[in-house]
């Protein structure tokens, strides 16, 4: 049976056939029609054609590196609501505050291990300037030139070029030749101001998180992108956001990957919300996939959504569940995510991609493959045999 001739088979519904032949076609879909599938289309509908993109465009492949990360401090000026760091502004005893000894030191603990990214984003305090960040990541490059250093988001970077008192130009030029390879996605939480200015605590707006990057990327510097999902928005935020990244990606082509963050509830301002279901998040991610037609990779940040749903959404759009990181962030902990144990090993993510039939990849930071562990053979590879789930405490 054909595509076309499967689709029809799957619905009677005009709009979901227009949006499914639009998608086989390799035609961008509507506002209109990506709100309709927020809002009306069946899951696994959305799941077919999520897969379908994913899969012309990667096959199996799913990717996953090698990373640390590094949290300067866990105490933050801002106060969005969503986030548990903002909250130790007053009892600092209860936060840390690295220095850039300590963070050397960080560095320095994964001498002899085969990491190839470190992850740099924390709270946002006046110690941490731009004068402190040019000479972290100068002595990261000098002690390591290899290890990819992807640093800070636009929330630090308008904070401390406005305390610099230079433009973001001058600012990015500055990062770029102290040695910031590349740019992760956060900071973006919604773009519409109606929630933003609710729950961002006075951070960059949504329009400088976009010139930030915009700028970044006409430097020849790749970059991520996040949402922050399921609190107070509606359908209209998210298809403003997506739209806002869409349209930014045409210009620059800077952006990497899209990473859905789900939002989790505890030990912040927002605890009365409720978190998204699975299903929820599955059609997050479809949803994402089928939209932002201009990227390469969706990411399911493993940390965060946990290990099954991770699983899950590699049939929803998902070719990329970031790193084998060894100290989960606190970010996410301290937000209530279930993943408070330490890291998966790479034999681990390996075999949680193996066991739902995917091809696990190896890549670094720019997507060059550094290993396939497709065929490669573990010791208790036979407790993985016919796809059965990954145990916890594996
Ligand atoms: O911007 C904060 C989010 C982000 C909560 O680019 C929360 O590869 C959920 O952006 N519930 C920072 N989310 C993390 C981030 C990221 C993570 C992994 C990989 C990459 C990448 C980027 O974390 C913040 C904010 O949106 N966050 N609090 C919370 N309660
Ligand atoms: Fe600070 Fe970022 Fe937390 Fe907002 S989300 S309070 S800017 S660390």
């Amino acid at each position: 049976m054909s595509n076309i001739a499967l689709v029809k088979s799957l619905t009677k519904d005009a709009t979901l056939l227009t949006i499914a032949e639009k998608v086989l076609n390799n035609q961008r879909i509507t506002e209109t029609e990506g709100t309709y599938l927020f809002d009306d289309a069946p899951i696994g509908y959305l799941g077919f054609l999520a897969n379908y993109i994913r899969e012309a465009k990667h096959g199996d492949r799913t990717y996953f590196n090698r990373n640390f990360h590094i949290e300067p401090t866990n105490i933050c000026l801002y106060t969005c609501s969503f986030c548990s760091y903002s909250r130790l502004i007053k009892k600092r005893s209860e936060g840390w505050e690295y220095t850039m000894d300590d963070i050397l030191n960080i560095v320095k603990k994964y001498d002899d291990k085969p990491v190839t990214e470190v992850h740099i984003v924390g709270g946002v305090l006046p110690q941490y300037d731009l004068e402190f960040y040019t000479t972290l990541f100068s002595k990261i490059k000098s002690h390591r030139p290899d290890l990819h250093i992807k640093a800070l988001t636009p929330v630090e970077y308008h904070y401390i070029f406005k305390k610099a008192k230079i433009s973001y130009e001058e600012g990015m030029k500055l990062i770029q030749e102290s040695g910031a390879d590349s740019m992760p996605g956060g900071g973006a939480e919604i773009f519409h101001p109606e929630i933003r200015d609710e729950i961002a605590g006075g951070k960059c707006s949504g329009e400088e998180w976009l010139d930030i990057h915009r700028i970044w990327h006409k430097l020849g510097q790749r970059s991520n992108a996040t949402m922050l999902y399921g609190h107070i928005e509606n359908t209209m935020h998210r298809i403003d956001h997506l739209e806002k990244l869409r349209a930014l990606q045409d210009e620059t082509s800077g952006f990497q990957t899209f990473i859905p963050l789900k939002f989790r509830n505890k030990g912040n301002d927002m605890s009365h919300v409720s978190e998204s279901t699975t299903v929820e998040d599955m059609r997050m991610y479809a949803v994402s996939r089928i939209y932002l037609d201009n990227f390469d990779h969706i990411k399911a940040y493993w940390p965060m959504i946990g290990r099954d749903t991770t699983q899950t959404l590699l049939a929803f759009g998902v070719n990329d569940v970031d790193g084998t990181i060894d100290d989960t962030t606190k970010i996410y902990s301290m937000a209530g995510s279930e993943e408070q144990t330490p890291a998966l090993s790479t034999a681990q993510l390996v075999k949680l991609i193996r066991a739902v039939g995917r091809k696990p990849i190896e890549r670094d930071t720019l997507y060059n493959v550094i290993n396939d562990y497709t065929d490669t053979v573990f010791e208790d590879d036979d407790k993985y045999k016919g796809y059965i789930a990954l145990p916890v405490n594996n």
